[in-house]
């Protein structure tokens, strides 16, 4: 068992730790205070590879290990979280999709422009009345000739508001339940495709979660993704992977909240010493770094997993399940260690705090985690 990072997973946090702090930082606070869709950073994105990962070189993609990906999405939620989510959707949901269950024209139509960031991927799973249950999807494909007729909606997909190139899952037998879902590869520019409101959200402002809206959409035949009725497995599947990148954007944002309060304990000063000199600091400042290095393992270690070919639903679930949970309650003490200043928005620490709250929420609610986690020690 090695600890250690690899000297290219060292680069890869080097080189993405820098531009994060150059390019992605700096718009935080306003694509937070405006919750706009940082446009502007999805070509640099793209540019450093950013934004395709771990797909085959063969597709434009990078090509590196799923640990270098944990610790690429960590540095840039550190910076951003909305630009961190973002990449994560575009890596984890599109990507990896197209790549595992694309066939081969498939892959070259639609995987390489996701993967080399020139068409922005989303992932449209989630309905009005099917969230946690998943498997309840209402939109319904109708097969007619070399063609599905999809009508039906979708909610709160992440990067709705920019993305060209979308994943969705809708039922093609409304008969068979979560067994008659198929995944499609739908575009922004198919004929009855719109996309709705982009909610404004306490968090993450600016990853323009948007509805989308299927009116006699004709699809062709050719865009079904992997076999028809597989689509549950398919989405579920892919949001193992997901899960990890979630789990990476919570650690950076835990780590981000982390540094400014031992900054800020360092500069702060009451009864005549700095707040750093009192224990009750000192405890909450140990409890985060302690904490944060724990989430960090988790993750990694699901990563390792993935990349050895074994399962690993569980081991992203705990991973997600423990940094969400980790990253609320660091942000939560970050405030506490600000104290009065911590609640203006001013301060980065009130933006980390709404920011962290949707990890226990999106890609699998903390209790869907546990579920995951206790299916497999009753099975
Ligand atoms: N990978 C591949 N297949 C999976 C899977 C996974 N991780 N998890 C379940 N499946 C398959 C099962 O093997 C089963 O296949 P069969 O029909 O061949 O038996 C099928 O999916 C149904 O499995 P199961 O009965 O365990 O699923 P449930 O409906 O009980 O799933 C939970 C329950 C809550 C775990 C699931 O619906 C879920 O994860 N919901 C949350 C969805 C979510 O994260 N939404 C947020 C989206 S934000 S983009």
């Amino acid at each position: 068992m090695d600890f250690q990072l690899t000297k290219e997973q060292r680069l890869v946090q080097q080189t993405v730790r820098d531009f994060a702090e150059k390019e992605v930082a700096p718009l935080a606070q306003e694509i937070d205070q405006e919750g706009r869709f940082p446009r502007e950073t999805v070509p640099k994105l793209a540019k450093l590879g950013l934004l395709g990962m771990m797909t085959d070189p063969k597709y434009g993609g990078g090509g590196v290990d799923s640990v270098s990906y944990t610790i690429a999405v960590e540095e840039v939620s550190k910076a951003c979280a909305t630009t961190g989510v973002l990449m994560s959707v575009n890596n984890s949901l599109v990507c990896h999709p197209l790549e595992k269950f694309g066939t081969e024209s498939q892959k070259e139509q639609y995987l390489g422009p996701v993967a080399r960031g020139e068409r922005l991927g989303a992932f449209g799973l989630t309905e009005p009345g099917a969230g946690t249950d998943a498997g309840s999807q209402r939109s319904v494909a109708v097969k007619e000739g070399d063609e599905y007729i999809i009508n039906g909606s979708k909610v709160f997909i992440s990067n709705a508001e920019a993305a060209e190139t979308f994943v969705i899952f809708v039922l093609t037998d409304p008969t068979a339940g979560a067994r008659g879902i198929s995944a499609f590869i739908v575009e922004r520019e198919f004929p009855g495709f719109s996309v709705g409101k982009v909610e404004d959200k306490m968090g993450i402002r600016g990853n323009g979660a948007a509805e989308l809206f299927f009116e006699d959409m004709a699809v062709p035949a050719d865009n079904l993704l992997g076999q028809e009725g597989k689509g549950f497995k398919i989405a579920m599947g892919t949001l193992d992977g997901g899960r990890i990148g979630i789990a990476s954007q919570a650690v950076g944002i835990a780590q981000a909240a982390m540094e400014e309060s031992v900054k800020y304990s360092q500069e702060r000063e009451q009864f005549g010493k700095a707040i750093s000199k009192f224990q009750a600091i000192q405890w909450m400042l140990a409890d985060m770094a302690t904490e944060i290095a724990a989430s960090r393992h988790l993750v990694r270690k699901a990563a390792y997993i993935k990349d050895s070919g074994k399962p690993y639903s569980v081991a992203a679930a705990m991973a997600k399940l423990m940094a969400s949970d980790v990253a609320v309650r660091v942000t939560r003490d970050a405030i506490q260690v600000h104290g009065g200043y911590g609640y203006i928005k001013d301060y980065t620490v009130e933006r980390l705090y709404r920011d962290a709250k949707i990890t226990e929420l999106y890609e699998g609610t903390s209790e869907v985690q546990r579920m995951v986690i206790a299916g497999s020690l009753l099975r």
